[in-house]
C-alpha cells in the first residue's frame, strides 16, 4: 500500500538502462500456500549508457520476502545491498555478472490480479505494464530483452498442464507427486512478455501451415466445461494468421502458438510471446452461449494479441510512453482485418461510434492526453481509448495519405528495421517517410498534442462563374497542460452531390477533365479554402467520408440535406452518419420542449430504411439505431440527463408507434432458418429483427410481447435469446420479464460467461436497473467482489449505460459508485481506477449534478491508503479548482 505522495514519471527523463540483461534463468516452485521463485539473471554494463554509477538497482512490488540473494554464485550479506518494498538495490556489482535472486510469493492471495496470481484453482500471470516485479526483482521496463528460460514445478494431479513461453525442451517427475515442465523462448523479451500458466487444463489442438510451408501447433487451454467454445477462437486465429501473411508479409515464428482463457483478468488479453492469456468472456463462445457481437469481438481480439507478435513482441516499446506504437498500430491492424472478413462500413461505423461517444470524452475530459504522453503517475491508466482508438486512427490516417503500397512499404521498412529492438512513435514514422518519401513533420503533432480537432465548414456557390468554395478552419481545443495548438495535418475526405443524388467530380481547376469524385483534401492550415469548379448547381457536400480523421465537423446541415445524404450518399459511412446526424437533431430540438412534435421526415427516412430490402441490410441495421444517450450527452454543453433521456425515449416511441406494421414486416421476414451462421448477413438479420422487437416492446405492444416471449423460449442461438431478454427487461412487461429472467439464470447459472450476461442486462436496463436493482444483483450469489467481470457487468454497466439511474436528482449514484471505488481501491487498484471515470467528468454537467459529483470524488479521495493508480485519476480531476 501507499506510503508517500505518488511520482510523476516524465518522457524528457527517459535514460538507457545501466544494465542489460542477456539472460533470465527461472525456476518456480508452485504451492498452494505460496510460490518460491529463483531467478538468475545474465547481467553487464550497457554500452551505450553514460553511468558511471557501481550500484545497480532493480525493481519490485508485493514480494512477500526476499530469501537470498548472490553475485556470481556466491551469497552476499545483507549489508551489500539494500531492500525496500518497490526497490533492490546492490551497492556495487562488477561490470558483468550473475545475480541470483530467491524470492517467496502468495499467488493466492493476489487480488490485483498483476504478477502471479490464482484464477479458478489455476496459476497464471499478467506482466504488463508492471507486474513481472510482482513475481521477482528485476529492471521491469520494456527496454530491457533478454532470453528467458523457465522451469515450472508443480503438483501433478492438481497442475497437470505447465506452460511458459517459447517451446517445452525438458519435462520429468519429481518427489512427492510433482512434476517439471522446462520451457524456452528463444527471442529476447521485455519481461512484460513473460507468461506462465499451471493448471488442469483440457488441450484442444489444431496446425497451421505458414507460408514458408512451416507447421505451426496451435494449442487452446480451458476449463474442461468449457471444451465446446474453442472453435470460433481456433477459427479466427487461423485467419489472422493467414491475412498478417497476406496483408503484411508477417510469419508466425516459434514452432507453438497458445491460448489459455482464464475467468479472472483485468482486460481482454495478453499478447504474451507464444502464449496469450485471454479473459474468458474474450475468448470463448458457442451459439448458445455469445451473441453475434461477443463472436466479432473475440475474432478481432484473438487477431489483435496474434498481430501482436510483430508489432509489440518482435519489435517492441523503448518505453512506456510509446504504448500507442504497439497499441495504436495494433488496433489499426485488427480494425483492417475485421473490416475484410466482415463488412467494411459497419466496423467503420462501429469504430468511429465508440471514438466520437468515449475518445472524444477523454479527449475533453481531465485525464486528456496525447497518443505519446508526456508523463504519467500509473501507466495502467494509460490503456486508454486515446492511446488505443486514437492511435489507430493515426496509422489509419498515415494510410490514407501514404495510400496502400506505400504504406506497405513503411511497414515492411519498420519491421526490418528494428526487428529485435525496443523503439518509439518516431522511428514508426521515421519508417513510414523514408519508404514513401513523404514529409510527416507536422502530421507528428497528432503525437504530441492531445485534444479533438475542431473543423467549421461553411460553403458558397458562385453560380455565374459555376463555382463552389469550401472553407474549413481547424482549432484545438486547450486541453489540461496544453494550450495554443499548433494546426495539425488532417486528411479530410469528401464527395459532392447533384440534386439527382449523383456523385459530382471535384475539378481543383477550371480545366481538370478527369477531375475524381472522391478526394482526400490535406488540411495544414488553420484555415484552408478550396475552390471547385465546372458545377452547374449547388451541390450538397459529404464531408470526412469514411471518417477519414478522428475530428468533429461543424456544418449547418439542413434536415432537407441530411435526409437527402441518408439516401443517397455514395459513402456508406456517412449514409449513416446523416441519419445520426438527423436523429441526433431531432432528439435535442425535444430536450427543451416537452410539447414538440417528433419531425415528420425523420419518421419518413426510418420507414423507407425499413422497406428498402435492396440496401445493404448490414447497414440497415446500423442506420436503425437511434444515437446512444452516451453519445448524446457528449455532444451536449452542461447537459441534462433526464430530459436527454425522456427526449430519446419519446422519438424512440413515437418511432415505433408510427412504424408498428413495418417493423412487424421486417421482425418477420428477417427470421432465419437452417443453420446459424456469424456471416455479415445473418449477423445484420438478427440485428435488424432484435431491434424491430426491442422498439415493439418499447411501446408495450401486445403483438410483440408475444413474439418476444416465444423467441426467448425457442431460440438456438444466444443473439436472439439476448435480444428477446433485454426487449423484455426494457419493457412493462413485468411477469413476462421476470420469468424469462428466471429461467434464464435457471438454465445458465453455471456458465460465468453467460450470467455475466445476464448482470449487465438487468443493470443496464434504464426500465428496471435502477440502484434498488444494482444493490439486490450485487447480493446475488453469483456475484464476486474479486472477479472484474462481475464488477464490470454490474457496476460498471450501470456507471456506464445506466445513465438516467446513475445521474439520478438525488446524487445517489454517484455516491454509491464511490463506495463501490473505495472499497474496491483495497483488493484491486487497476479496475477500481477505470470504474471512477464516470464521476472524473463532473465539470461538464449542470452545476448541481456536477458539485455532487465531486463531491463523490472528494469522498474517493480522501480514503486513507488510496492506491496510485486511484490517486492519479481523482486528483487529476480534482485539479485546477
Ligand atoms: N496489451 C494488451 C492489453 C493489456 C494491458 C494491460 C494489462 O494489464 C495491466 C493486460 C492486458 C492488449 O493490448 O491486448
Ligand atoms: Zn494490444
Amino acid at each position: 500500500m501507499r506510503t508517500s505522495q505518488p511520482q510523476t514519471i516524465f518522457l524528457k527523463d527517459y535514460r538507457v538502462p545501466a544494465f542489460l540483461v542477456d539472460h533470465v534463468d527461472l525456476r518456480f516452485e508452485l504451492f498452494e500456500d505460496g510460490a518460491r521463485v529463483h531467478c538468475t539473471l545474465a547481467m553487464r554494463r550497457n554500452p551505450d549508457s553514460d553511468s558511471s554509477d557501481k550500484s545497480l538497482e532493480l525493481d519490485g512490488d508485493s514480494l512477500t520476502t526476499l530469501e537470498s540473494v548472490s553475485l556470481d554464485g556466491k551469497p552476499l550479506e545483507g549489508s551489500a545491498y539494500e531492500d525496500r518494498d518497490d526497490k533492490l538495490t546492490l551497492h556495487e556489482v562488477p561490470d558483468q555478472f550473475n545475480l541470483g535472486i530467491v524470492t517467496w510469493i502468495e499467488p493466492q492471495n493476489n487480488t490485483r490480479l498483476e504478477g502471479l496470481y490464482k484464477s479458478s484453482g489455476m496459476f497464471c500471470t499478467q506482466c504488463e505494464a508492471e507486474g513481472f516485479r510482482c513475481i521477482t526483482y528485476f529492471p521491469d521496463r520494456p527496454d530491457v530483452m533478454a532470453r528467458f528460460r523457465t522451469r515450472v514445478e508443480a503438483d501433478k494431479t492438481r497442475y497437470p498442464i505447465l506452460l511458459s513461453n517459447g517451446n517445452d525442451v525438458e519435462k520429468g517427475d519429481l518427489a512427492d507427486g510433482r512434476h517439471f515442465v522446462t520451457w524456452e523462448d528463444p527471442f529476447p523479451k521485455p519481461c512484460y512478455l513473460f507468461a506462465l500458466v499451471a493448471g488442469d487444463l483440457l488441450e484442444k489442438r489444431d496446425t497451421f501451415k505458414t507460408m514458408s510451408g512451416r507447421d505451426i501447433d496451435l494449442r487452446m487451454y480451458v476449463e474442461p466445461r468449457n471444451a465446446e467454445k474453442c472453435d470460433h477462437a481456433m477459427d479466427s486465429l487461423k485467419r489472422a494468421m493467414r491475412w498478417d501473411e497476406e496483408v503484411y508479409g508477417r510469419e508466425y515464428d516459434l514452432d507453438i502458438f497458445m491460448i489459455v482463457a482464464v475467468d479472472d483478468f483485468n482486460m481482454g488479453a495478453m499478447e504474451n510471446k507464444g502464449l496469450n492469456i485471454f479473459n474468458s468472456s474474450c475468448v470463448l463462445a458457442s451459439q448458445e452461449t455469445a451473441t453475434d457481437m461477443a463472436f466479432q469481438r473475440i475474432e478481432s481480439i484473438v487477431a489483435h494479441e496474434y498481430f501482436h507478435n510483430w508489432s509489440g513482441n518482435r519489435v517492441t516499446c523503448r518505453d512506456w510512453f510509446q504504448l500507442s506504437l504497439k497499441e495504436g498500430f495494433t488496433v489499426f491492424r485488427d480494425s483492417c482485418f475485421s473490416a475484410d472478413v466482415g463488412s467494411p462500413t459497419v466496423k467503420r461505423i462501429e469504430d468511429a461510434t465508440m471514438l466520437r461517444t468515449a475518445q472524444f470524452a477523454e479527449d475533453a475530459g481531465p485525464m486528456a492526453h496525447p497518443v505519446r504522453p508526456e508523463s504519467y503517475m500509473e501507466i495502467t491508466n494509460f490503456y486508454t481509448l486515446t492511446i488505443y482508438e486514437k492511435g489507430s486512427e493515426v496509422v489509419g490516417m498515415i494510410h490514407t495519405l501514404l495510400g496502400p503500397d506505400l504504406f506497405r512499404k513503411g511497414s515492411d521498412l519498420y519491421f526490418e528495421r528494428h526487428d529485435g529492438q525496443a523503439v518509439t512513435t518516431d522511428d514508426f514514422v521515421r519508417a513510414m517517410e523514408d519508404a514513401s518519401g513523404r514529409d510527416l513533420s507536422q502530421f507528428r503533432l497528432w503525437y504530441e498534442q492531445s485534444g479533438t480537432p475542431e473543423l467549421t465548414v461553411r460553403d458558397e456557390f458562385d453560380d455565374a462563374a459555376g463555382i463552389y468554395r469550401l472553407t474549413i478552419k481547424q482549432s484545438i481545443p486547450d486541453t489540461p497542460g496544453q494550450t495554443d495548438k499548433k494546426p495539425q495535418h488532417i486528411p479530410f475526405a469528401i464527395g459532392f452531390l447533384g440534386a439527382e443524388g449523383e456523385s459530382l467530380p471535384l475539378k481543383l481547376a477550371a480545366d481538370d477533365a478527369d477531375a475524381p469524385t472522391d478526394r482526400v483534401l490535406e488540411l495544414t492550415d488553420a484555415s484552408h479554402t478550396f475552390e471547385f469548379h465546372g458545377l452547374s448547381e449547388r451541390p450538397v457536400p459529404s464531408l470526412l467520408r469514411g471518417f477519414s480523421a478522428p475530428v468533429r465537423v461543424f456544418y449547418p446541415w439542413t434536415r432537407e440535406q441530411l435526409t437527402f445524404l441518408m439516401s443517397h450518399d455514395s459513402d456508406g459511412f456517412n449514409r449513416w452518419d446523416a441519419g445520426q446526424r438527423l436523429a441526433v437533431d431531432v432528439i435535442n430540438s425535444l430536450v427543451s420542449s416537452t410539447d414538440g412534435n417528433v419531425d415528420a421526415g425523420l419518421v419518413e427516412a426510418y420507414r423507407s430504411l425499413l422497406a428498402d430490402s435492396s440496401l445493404d441490410q448490414a447497414l440497415v441495421a446500423k442506420m436503425l439505431q437511434l444515437p446512444s444517450e452516451a453519445y448524446l450527452i457528449e455532444l451536449a454543453d452542461q447537459p441534462n440527463v433526464p430530459a436527454i433521456h425522456r427526449a430519446r425515449e419519446r422519438v424512440l416511441a413515437h418511432l415505433a408507434r408510427s412504424l408498428r406494421d413495418e417493423l412487424l414486416a421486417c421482425y418477420h421476414r428477417n427470421t432465419l432458418r437452417g443453420h446459424y451462421e456469424v456471416t455479415p448477413e445473418a449477423v445484420a438479420r438478427r440485428s435488424l429483427r432484435n431491434t424491430a422487437l426491442a422498439w415493439l416492446l418499447h411501446i408495450d405492444d401486445e403483438e410483440g410481447r408475444t413474439l418476444a416471449t416465444s423467441q426467448f423460449n425457442e431460440a438456438d442461438n444466444m443473439t436472439d435469446r439476448m435480444g428477446a431478454l433485454r426487449a423484455l427487461v426494457n419493457s412493462g412487461y413485468e411477469k413476462e420479464q421476470e420469468q424469462a429472467l428466471a429461467d434464464f439464470y435457471q438454465q445458465w447459472k453455471d456458465d460465468p460467461q453467460v450470467v455475466e450476461q445476464w448482470f449487465a442486462v438487468q443493470s443496464g436496463s434504464t426500465r428496471t436497473g435502477g440502484l434498488r436493482k444494482v444493490h439486490e444483483l450485487m447480493e446475488h450469489p453469483a456475484f464476486d467482489w474479486k472477479n472484474p467481470n462481475k464488477i464490470r457487468s454490474v457496476i460498471g454497466v450501470f456507471a456506464g449505460q445506466n445513465l438516467p439511474a446513475f445521474h439520478a436528482e438525488d446524487g445517489a449514484g454517484y455516491q454509491f459508485l464511490a463506495e463501490q471505488v473505495r472499497k474496491l481501491d483495497d483488493s484491486n487498484p487497476q479496475i477500481a481506477a477505470r470504474l471512477v471515470s464516470p464521476l472524473t467528468r463532473w465539470r461538464k454537467f449542470a452545476p448541481v449534478h456536477g458539485e455532487q459529483m465531486k463531491s463523490a470524488l472528494e469522498t474517493v479521495r480522501d480514503k486513507s491508503g488510496l492506491s496510485r493508480d486511484v490517486y492519479e485519476v481523482v486528483h487529476k480531476s480534482l485539479a485546477g479548482q
